[in-house]
């Protein structure tokens, strides 16, 4: 299959507002391609440092610009209880284990080292291991990668001309060129947005023509809705349509036909039968575990339902073989 570099916003427009029936026509065909046994993988998220951003990100609890958002105080969990969650999430199924830090970017010393020995703990039981901390140098990104680390997550979160209306404290600028230096040291992308934050048709077209304009690809797209947190400035914005993150799902997957397309925060929101969409639309990762960062996920036992009614495999950790229903 060959990959395109060079879509145009014009093209990702008629993508996005095609008929619904002929996207997904053609993203299953993508699809299908490239993922013949149509296996999703399963990734647990945890947040290692909670609270205290420096960062205004206007849809985020963590931010300490809107403080009333999240009331408990920053915390920071420690190696031992980082591992025993990885355990946990090992044990349920999950074949990424994915960590947050509440940072505009990551600090040397201590928390550095303590991030070190998480990634590779993780990868040592045999999951794949994401950070995702802020920005990053050069040579925390290099020490990263010798510990192991599998992917990096720095979302775009929206198109270009959107940005500055959801963050003030960093630019679109600095966002690239972190994803560039996590490239640079040979550590996968995951990067991806969130719909709902008030953006237009146009942005989410420019934010996949972003995304899908990197050569290579990132290796995973994460889809967001947004979870409207109160006491953030998004945290009264009316929910996003299911079928528009079908249609953002599938337009991602057309683009981006090796590209993990992981349908992210938003899913206790959606009915079973509009994420059964969104795999057929093309995704092929979910959060699982009951937790995001800081708001909740659907549970194991629902996802499990989900992905045995869908009739999808799903991959083991250890990447030495595959699930499916029964
Ligand atoms: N501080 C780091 C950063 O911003 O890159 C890492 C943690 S940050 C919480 C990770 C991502 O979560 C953000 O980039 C954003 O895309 C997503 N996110 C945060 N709050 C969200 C919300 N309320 N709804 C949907 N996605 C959200
Ligand atoms: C991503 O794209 N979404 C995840 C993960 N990457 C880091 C985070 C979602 C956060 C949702 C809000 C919260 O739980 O705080
Ligand atoms: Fe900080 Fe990340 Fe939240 Fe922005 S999204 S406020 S950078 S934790």
């Amino acid at each position: 299959m060959k990959l395109r570099y060079d879509w145009t916003a014009q093209e990702v427009l008629h993508l996005l507002q095609a008929p619904l029936v002929d996207l997904l026509w053609q993203a299953q065909a993508v699809h299908r391609q490239v993922n013949p046994g149509y296996t999703v993988q399963l990734a647990s998220l945890l947040s290692v440092k909670t609270g205290g951003c420096s960062e205004d990100c206007a849809y985020c609890s963590q931010s300490a610009h809107h403080p009333q958002a999240l009331p408990t105080p920053a915390q920071t969990l420690s190696l031992e209880q980082v591992l025993e969650k990885a355990t946990a999430a090992k044990a349920a199924g999950a074949h990424r284990f994915c960590m947050g830090w509440a940072w505009r970017e990551i600090r040397n010393g201590p928390p550095f080292e303590a991030m070190v020995a998480m990634v590779q703990g993780v990868r040592a039981m045999g999951m794949e291991a994401c950070v995702t901390a802020g920005m990053l140098t050069d040579e925390q990104a290099q020490k990263l990668a010798a510990a192991g680390l599998t992917a990096y997550n720095h979302n775009l979160d929206t198109g270009p001309a959107h940005y500055n209306q959801v963050v003030t404290t960093r630019t679109y600028g600095d966002r690239l060129a972190t994803l560039q230096r996590v490239r640079r040291a040979g550590i996968t992308l995951c990067t991806g947005g969130i719909l709902g934050l008030g953006e237009t048709l146009q942005d989410r077209a420019e934010l996949l023509v972003v995304l899908a304009g990197m050569n290579p690809h990132p290796e995973s797209v994460p889809i967001n809705a947004l979870v409207p947190v109160e006491g953030t400035p998004l945290g009264e914005q009316p929910p996003v349509d299911p079928l528009e993150l079908v249609r953002m799902v599938a337009t991602a997957r057309i683009l981006m036909p090796r590209s993990r397309v992981r349908l992210s925060a938003g899913r206790t929101s959606l009915s079973r039968e509009a994420q059964l969409l969104c795999l057929l639309a093309g995704a092929d990762s979910i959060f699982y575990g009951d937790r995001l960062l800081t708001t909740p996920n659907p549970d194991v036992s629902r996802d499990q339902d989900l992905l045995q009614a869908a009739g999808v495999r799903w991959r083991q950790p250890h990447g030495d073989g595959e699930a499916s229903q029964g």
